[in-house]
């Protein structure tokens, strides 16, 4: 008698993924020794990740300033003085010129921003054209528009578009502290007409924001029981910009960031864990323990997107000095 197909497989995943995380938990690992959570996540990073290799995303900002939202953080938003002009959307060859030169500088992802609530159909016109260009180049393209309809969505991934980012930024009981003029659902809407097209979802958040530690377990929370894992999560520090409602909050503890990473990697082990905004005034020391903690990204050139960034040339004395190097995803 043939024997029937088994259904079990020869050699099962030893770390299923989960999505079903309390925020006790959640809270409770945030409070773990610090070295036994940097030991456990360096484990996890190890079992999914090459040690010692960063990927690197270049950012591009094609829509600079004048957004209508309110987001408490953001130097972009017009109702805030902070000396960010609107300006109009880039050409398209001008895009093409940048993203050339982040390949060239060494960058595997370019990653367009705008400052756009949501784009108008009209808008997303020549972004679809700069997604077909920065792909022709031999590069992973990403791009963060504000809240995308289906079709929207549709149209990027038609286009060539491999990663979308939108950020859930903080736990959904501080969400109302910090933005007004959309809700948490509308971030998680986009968030599934992105996963519903078919791209990789880049998703994080922000600390340094006046929250508390039980809003970092909420964000991790928020990110990590989503149907799927986010493939990208970026963990910023919150870049204090004159003028905007958040200028003046007190000092994150440098470690909370830390344990932050940690668990992001323990909770979401084979995503890319992006040490993203706030490294302009990290010392290298710290940058060590976010790799340690598990960080496996960074935004690589000199300007985020109206703000500083480290240059290359800190940046590859950095990884020198770390004995890392940048990890070119499918190569
Ligand atoms: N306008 C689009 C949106 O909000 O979705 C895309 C661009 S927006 C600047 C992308 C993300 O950058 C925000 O969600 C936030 O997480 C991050 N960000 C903006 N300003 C920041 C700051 N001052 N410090 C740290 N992160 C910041
Ligand atoms: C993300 O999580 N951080 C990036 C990117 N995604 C778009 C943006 C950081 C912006 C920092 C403030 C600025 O330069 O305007
Ligand atoms: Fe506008 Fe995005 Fe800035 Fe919010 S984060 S004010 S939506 S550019």
């Amino acid at each position: 008698m043939a024997t029937s197909p088994t259904t079990t497989p020869l050699r099962p995943d030893p770390t299923p993924l989960r999505h079903d995380f309390g925020l006790e938990e959640l809270e409770s690992l945030l409070a773990r020794p610090l070295l036994d959570l940097l030991f456990e996540a360096q484990l996890v990073h190890r079992a999914h990740f090459p040690a010692n290799a960063v990927q690197l995303s270049q950012l591009l900002s094609i829509k600079t300033g004048g957004c209508s939202e309110d987001c408490g953080y953001c130097p972009q938003a017009s109702r805030y003085d902070t000396g960010v002009e609107r300006e109009q959307t880039l050409a398209v060859d001008e895009v093409l010129a940048r993203a050339k030169a982040a390949k060239e500088g060494g960058a595997s992802r370019f990653c367009m921003g705008a400052a756009w609530r949501s784009p108008k159909d009209h808008e997303l016109q020549p972004v679809l054209e700069m997604v077909k260009g920065v792909k022709a180049l031999g590069l992973e393209a990403c791009a963060t528009l504000g809240m995308l309809s289906e079709a929207q969505a549709g149209a990027l991934k038609e286009a060539g578009l491999d990663y979308y980012n939108h950020n859930l930024d903080t736990s959904p009981e501080h969400y109302g502290e910090i933005i007004t003029t959309r809700t948490y659902q509308d971030r998680l809407d986009t968030l599934s007409h992105v996963r519903g097209a078919g791209m990789h979802v880049c998703s994080g958040g922000i600390v340094g924001l006046g929250e508390s530690r039980r809003d970092r377990a909420g964000l991790l929370q928020a990110l990590a029981n989503q149907p799927e894992h986010p493939e990208s999560v970026p963990i910023n520090l919150l870049v204090k910009v004159g003028g905007t409602p958040l200028a003046q909050v007190d000092d994150l503890d440098p470690f909370e960031l830390v344990r932050t990473i940690a668990v992001a990697r323990l909770i979401m082990p084979k995503s890319y864990v992006r040490l993203s905004a706030g490294r302009e005034q990290m010392s290298d020391e710290l940058h060590a323990l976010c790799f340690m903690a598990g960080a496996n990204s960074i935004f690589w050139g000199a300007k985020l997107l109206t703000t500083p960034n480290p240059s290359g040339d800190r940046d590859q004395r950095l990884f020198q000095r770390l004995g890392l190097s940048p990890l070119v995803p499918g190569a």
